[in-house]
């Protein structure tokens, strides 16, 4: 009943390495069963004279033999562990009459053969009960069981997706924010909407018709509306301010030191909009740290112009290299009430305005051409455009869970450059996938997940791509 333990675990199996510690403790124990075993033997020996003398040896080996016995080594009872980790399986089977056929099954469902199938992948999280059955020669059974806590690599949280820039009839774009709001909820469904029409086309009246407007339509976990601006310069670019409760143009701020000391200023939270469409692109994307805080997106795609075409992406890459922390978003931009299947989505625990904010500070967004991809990318506890501060230099693992329905292509960890630092390819056809890449990390330096997915339902094909914020490291 030799068992091999494994050896390499992860620090966020802390409770599996204690399934190793039982495992040694029930390999020392065997020898104190033997005794026991001699005992037994001898006793039933002499039961068997005294009865029937006329019992074929077959039987009396049966009769002798301990009583069949399954006992999973590991994992340990109420053993953690994420969705799609491996899960080492051992048991140890004695008595009854062997060759045993081993079975290992989650809530009833087969998930391996063998006394130690070893490394298995538990495929989805919830309270799980992990079950061995045994059945001997002579047909006997014997079960153990064990419950185990499988943890959603979500971590609870989920996505919401919506768009952070449109344009409605109060600048040069179409309908009242009634309108404009009511078709967003009602007819394209997208989970929040950011108003922002041109600072120099909108009055007094209509910025604070738009704050009323977007507060009446807001319904926490229903739709969440926001009031912010465009502020649009000719020369070094275009952002999407929000969360203050004044506006401004760029008539009147000229230079992008005027803007930036606004922000501070009003406390704004703003987006690089269409970067590389102005000649200036905000001096190159220079980083300014004094509104490093404020400034909290980059749109990786704006119109019909998304991740796949690339004409954006570059400009990401660049800005958080400068420095910025930045999160991707994807907006319509639109000027007329269509749209398309593009879409900025943030992770959060519900849907409220408070929580789409509070992602504008957590820069928690990604930017998908597709509508309903979900895409997480986590280091243990931080969740992408988070920061991490590792322990030490070297291995880290990433955590990522993407689930769309269309299949997954390709799926890449970019970093510095645009270096892609890790890469796989799901099987074809697969639609839900979970990933745990090993990267050496040794400076600062930041990793975004890049999603190749095939597009078949939103007539874009033959791919859409999803990129996702960074994870931050700073040593
Ligand atoms: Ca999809
Ligand atoms: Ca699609
Ligand atoms: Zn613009
Ligand atoms: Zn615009």
């Amino acid at each position: 009943m030799l068992h091999i333990c494994f050896t390499t675990f992860s620090r966020y199996q802390v409770l599996v390495a204690g399934a190793l510690l039982a495992c040694s403790l029930a390999a020392c124990d065997t020898s104190t069963g033997a005794g026991n075993n001699v005992n037994n033997v001898n006793n039933a020996n002499n039961a068997n004279n005294a009865n029937n003398a006329n019992n074929a040896n077959n039987a009396n080996n049966v009769n002798n033999l301990d009583p069949l016995q399954a006992a999973i080594l590991t994992p340990a009872p109420d053993a953690e562990l994420l969705e799609g980790k491996t899960l080492h399986l051992s048991a140890t089977i004695s008595g009854g009459v062997p060759p045993y056929v081993a079975g290992w099954d989650l809530d009833g469902v087969s998930l391996a053969a063998g006394e130690n199938p070893g490394d298995t992948v538990i495929p989805e999280c919830g309270d799980r009960t992990l079950t061995l059955t045994v059945t001997d020669a002579a047909g006997d059974v014997a079960t153990d069981e064990i419950p185990l806590r499988v943890l959603d690599l979500n971590a609870g949280l989920r996505p919401y997706f919506g768009h952070l820039h449109s344009h409605s009839g109060i600048s040069d774009g179409e309908g009242t924010p009634d309108e404009v709001l009511t078709w967003a909820r009602d007819v394209v469904g997208v989970d929040f909407y950011g108003m922002a029409d041109h600072a120099e086309q909108m009055s007094d009246s209509e910025w604070a018709l738009v704050a009323q407007k977007t507060a009446e339509y807001s319904q926490p976990g229903v739709f969440v509306a926001l009031r912010g601006f465009e502020w649009s310069h000719p020369w070094n670019g275009h952002m999407c301010i929000y969360g203050t409760a004044d506006f401004t143009s760029a008539i009147s701020d000229i230079w992008i030191s005027y803007i930036y000391d606004w922000l501070v200023e009003h406390q704004g939270l703003a987006q690089f909009n269409h970067p590389g469409r102005e000649n200036g692109v905000f001096d190159d994307l220079d980083y300014e740290a004094s509104v490093a805080p404020n400034m909290f997106a980059i749109e990786t795609g704006n119109r019909g112009n998304g991740n796949a075409e690339g004409e954006f992406l570059p400009y990401y890459i660049q800005a958080l290299d400068n420095g910025w922390r930045l999160a991707p978003t994807s907006n319509q931009d639109n000027h007329s009430l269509s749209f398309n299947s593009h879409r900025t989505a943030y992770w959060a625990a519900e849907l409220s305005q408070d929580s789409l904010l509070q992602a504008m500070r957590d820069r928690a967004f990604y930017s998908s051409d597709d509508p309903n991809a979900e895409v997480m990318l986590r280091v243990g506890g931080v969740t992408m455009g988070g920061l991490l501060t590792p322990a030490a230099q070297g291995p880290l693992e990433f955590q990522v869970k993407v689930v769309d329905d269309e299949p997954i292509q390709r799926l890449e960890l970019v970093t510095r450059a645009g270096v892609v630092a890790a890469m796989t390819e799901p099987p074809a056809g697969t639609t839900r996938f979970l990933w745990y890449p090993v990267v050496n990390v040794s400076s600062d330096g930041w990793y975004f997940l890049k999603v190749t997915l095939e597009d078949t339902l939103d007539g874009e094909g033959p791919i859409q791509v999803v990129v996702t914020a960074p994870i931050y490291i700073r040593f």
